[in-house]
């Protein structure tokens, strides 16, 4: 008898992997938590059953919400990231020249059941000594820190459960506050065709702190219902605009080769459709 594993994200619709074999399960503090075998995918873990990491296509995500902010940055040095428990976000940061990325995730048993069950996501990321990995809740952290950050990545999961608060208008604008003048924040904004009206939410409550906020796209298939959007938001407008040239220079100095990534996708994954244009602009 085949187990599947049914993900009921959104209303109406539901993606469904077959669970070839459990590598763990178990209910933590903070979520409900299964690493499963799916042949077509392959390492699936998913938290309170919405998939948020597959081996298989974990470097669409990671290499988007990573080397586009970075290299459109061109000089950050520090790099925060809120949540990505699995590493595979910190690990493309440390692609690049910078002297610290600070990880900020709230589970634990996230970050520790990745380094068991799927150590190629997060690979050396966690013994670079440039990272600073801190368990403690994201929102509370940037409302305390001191430090400050040239780039601000929310790899979180949805706008449901623990995940809320990483969505709202005070939690991002206490990351303004902790970026330096030309900071770039990124996040994830969810599939458009399942989740616009978060994607509209999203970009409302980022414009009530930064003076330039947009959306670029990448296609995740195990995000299921097509293409999803990372939100974008600075006070400099030029930095969603640096050309193809400028990124290659600063890419192949840093020596990131991507296997979605590449400067050509960068610049085409801010060209938005004109319905998921108007999600954004309608705030
Ligand atoms: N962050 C994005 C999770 C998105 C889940 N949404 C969905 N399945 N539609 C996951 C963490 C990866 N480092």
């Amino acid at each position: 008898m085949t187990e599947w594993f049914t993900e009921t994200l959104h209303e109406g619709v539901a993606q469904a992997l077959t669970i070839d074999k459990v590598r763990f399960r178990q209910r933590t503090d903070h979520q409900d938590l299964i690493i499963f075998e799916n042949r077509v995918h392959g390492r699936v873990l998913a938290l309170d059953g919405v998939v948020q990491v597959t081996t298989g296509d974990e470097f669409v995500y990671h290499e988007m919400i990573a080397h586009v902010p970075l290299l459109a940055h061109g000089r950050a040095r520090r790099v925060l990231i809120i949540g990505g428990g699995d590493g595979g976000t910190a690990r493309r940061c440390l692609c690049h020249p910078v002297d610290r990325v600070t990880m900020v995730e709230i589970d634990r048993s996230v970050v520790d059941l990745c380094c068991t069950h799927m150590p190629e996501v997060g690979a050396q990321a966690f013994d670079d000594p440039r990272l600073d990995l801190v368990i403690a809740d994201g929102a509370a952290y940037v409302a305390e820190t001191d430090e400050r950050f040239d780039v601000i990545i929310i790899d979180s999961t949805d706008p449901i459960g623990p995940g809320q608060v990483l969505f709202t208008p005070a939690f991002y604008a206490a990351c303004h506050r902790c970026l330096t003048p030309g900071g770039i924040l990124v996040n994830q904004a969810g599939v458009p065709a399942l989740q616009g009206s978060e994607l509209t939410a999203v970009t409302r409550a980022l414009r009530t702190s930064f003076a330039d906020v947009w959306a670029y796209t990448a296609v995740v298939p195990t995000y299921y219902g097509g293409i999803m959007t990372l939100g974008w938001a600075s006070d400099d407008p030029g930095a969603r605009h640096v050309d193809r040239a400028t990124l290659a220079a600063r890419a192949e100095e840093a020596g990131i080769v991507g296997r979605y990534y590449s400067p050509a996708v960068h610049v085409a994954s801010f060209a938005l459709p004109p319905w998921v244009e108007a999600l954004i602009t309608a705030g």
